[in-house]
C-alpha cells in the first residue's frame, strides 16, 4: 500500500482506494494530508489536489474556544488577557451568538507565552516580504452563555481546537443557574444547574 503511496502521491486522494479508511493513517504519514479531507467528497477531493499541486504554505495558527454558562466571565477573561482597561472591562455586555477575534495573540513557543497583537504590528504585517517568518498565531472563539445559542454553537465545535471552560466560582455546581442570567424557561435546559 505504501507503493501506491509513493507511487501516486496525492493522486492517490482521488484514487478509488481512499473509500478504504484503513489507508487513511498511512496517507497523513507520508504526505501530511489532513484525516479530515480524505472524508470528502470527490469533488472536493479533486479541489484539494489542484491546489496543493500549486503549491503549499506551511501557517501555524491555533484556534481557542471559550465556553461556559451565561455570566460566567467568559468575555471579562478574553479582555484580561488582551490587557484591556477596566473601564473597557466595565462595559462587557453578554455576548450574542459568539464573536470571532481573529488572530489576536502571536505565540511565542521558547517562552511559553502569548503577545497581544497591535494595530502596529498588523501593519507590519500586511507590508512584509514574502521571506519574512510568519508569526504563530491565536484565534480566539468567544461564545454567548445563553443557552438559546446552544444549537447554532455545535457548527463551531471542532477537536482541532483547546478549549478553556469558564465558570463562575461563587456557584455552587449543583445550584440551578440564574434566571436573570440565563433565561431557560420553555427550553430543554429548564431547571438546569451550574454542574
Ligand atoms: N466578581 C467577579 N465578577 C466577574 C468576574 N468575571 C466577570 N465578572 C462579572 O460577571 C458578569 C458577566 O461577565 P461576562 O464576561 O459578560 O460573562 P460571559 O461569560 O461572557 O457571559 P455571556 O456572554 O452572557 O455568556 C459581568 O458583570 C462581569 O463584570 C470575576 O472574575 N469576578
Ligand atoms: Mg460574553
Amino acid at each position: 500500500m505504501n507503493d501506491l503511496i509513493d507511487k501516486l502521491q496525492l493522486d492517490i486522494i482521488t484514487h478509488c482506494t481512499v473509500s478504504d479508511w484503513r489507508i487513511h493513517d498511512r496517507i497523513r504519514q507520508r504526505l501530511g494530508v489532513p484525516r479530515e479531507v480524505l472524508k470528502w467528497d470527490q469533488e472536493a477531493r479533486e479541489r484539494y489536489v489542484e491546489y496543493a499541486k500549486r503549491g503549499t504554505q506551511t501557517v501555524h495558527h491555533a484556534r481557542g474556544m471559550i465556553v461556559g454558562c451565561a455570566g460566567a466571565g467568559k468575555t471579562t477573561l478574553l479582555k484580561r488577557l488582551q490587557g484591556c482597561s477596566d473601564e473597557e472591562i466595565e462595559k462587557v455586555k453578554s455576548t450574542e451568538g459568539l464573536e470571532v477575534h481573529e488572530e489576536i495573540f502571536e505565540l511565542y513557543e521558547e517562552t511559553k507565552s502569548l503577545k497581544v497583537r497591535t494595530s502596529y504590528m498588523d501593519n507590519r504585517n500586511n507590508e512584509k516580504k514574502a521571506t519574512d517568518i510568519e508569526p504563530k498565531t491565536l484565534t480566539l472563539f468567544d461564545f454567548g452563555g445563553q443557552c438559546a445559542y446552544y444549537a447554532c454553537h455545535q457548527i463551531y465545535l471542532t477537536r482541532r481546537a483547546f478549549y478553556v471552560v469558564v465558570v463562575d466560582a461563587s456557584k455552587r455546581l449543583n445550584q440551578k443557574v440564574d434566571k436573570e442570567v440565563c433565561d431557560q424557561d420553555g427550553s430543554v435546559f429548564s431547571g438546569w444547574t451550574y454542574g
